[in-house]
């Protein structure tokens, strides 16, 4: 059984559409998150830790929404902003900029224990948590667990809030004239970061 390792019900509503028959399973479980500008390395390190946990495979997602005129802002910080400001007052700071460009990224990472084959996609062979553990002292020869990478990315403008579906930061994103939350979960998906990603996974697994 594969997992979707996650604390929020609105990332499985989505994934469901892509891995049907009761082929993914929510394991509600709140990985620690590591501090990084990147997406890649903050998913697979929760997908190393939620394999450790699970003993399954197991996918973790990391996705942000980036403010251009902000300089990516709340990106890889997005979840605390949204806890701490909240989505409507993200809107109010970016209500002055003139540019209201903003995209949404989505890394999906997946690790089932084995090696996978290199590109398309990229894999994470770096276990930064381990290798800070260990020291400089570290056996460079260990492997650590290999995680394969499936990224998506969405462009659109920050907009006030509008529509009452979806979760997050969709109220205020909009995509060709519609915010994400006005969207139903098959239209956001056709459009969506994660969509995108989760359509790379789906035909990657298919084949696994
Ligand atoms: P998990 O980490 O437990 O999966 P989370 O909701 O915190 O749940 P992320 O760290 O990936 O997930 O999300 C970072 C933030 O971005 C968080 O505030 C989400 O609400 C928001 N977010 C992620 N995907 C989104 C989407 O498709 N639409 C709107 N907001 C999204």
């Amino acid at each position: 059984m594969l997992r979707y390792v996650t604390t929020n019900p609105g990332k499985i509503r989505e994934a469901e559409q892509y891995l049907r028959d009761g082929s993914v399973e929510q394991l509600d479980f709140d990985y620690t998150e590591i501090q990084s500008d990147e997406l890649g390395p903050i998913a697979a390190h929760g997908a190393r830790q939620a394999y450790r946990r699970a003993g399954e495979p197991v996918i973790v997602d990391d996705a942000g929404m980036f403010v251009e005129a902000l300089d990516g802002f709340p990106g890889p910080y997005s979840s605390y902003v949204e806890d701490t400001l909240g989505v409507e007052r993200v809107w109010v700071l970016a209500s002055d900029l003139e540019d209201r460009r903003a995209s949404f990224r989505c890394v999906l990472a997946y690790c089932d224990g084995e090696a996978f084959d290199a590109s398309p996609d990229p894999v994470d062979r770096v276990d930064r948590v381990a290798a800070a553990a260990a020291g400089p002292e570290a056996d460079d020869d260990q492997e650590p667990l290999p995680v394969k990478l499936f990224e998506g990315y969405v462009p659109g403008e920050i907009v006030a809030p509008r529509g009452e579906g979806g979760f997050g930061y969709d109220p205020i994103f909009e995509h060709d004239g519609t915010t994400f939350a006005e969207m139903d979960t098959e239209q956001k998906n056709a459009i969506s970061h994660r969509g995108r990603a989760l359509a790379k996974f789906a035909e990657w697994f298919a084949s696994r």
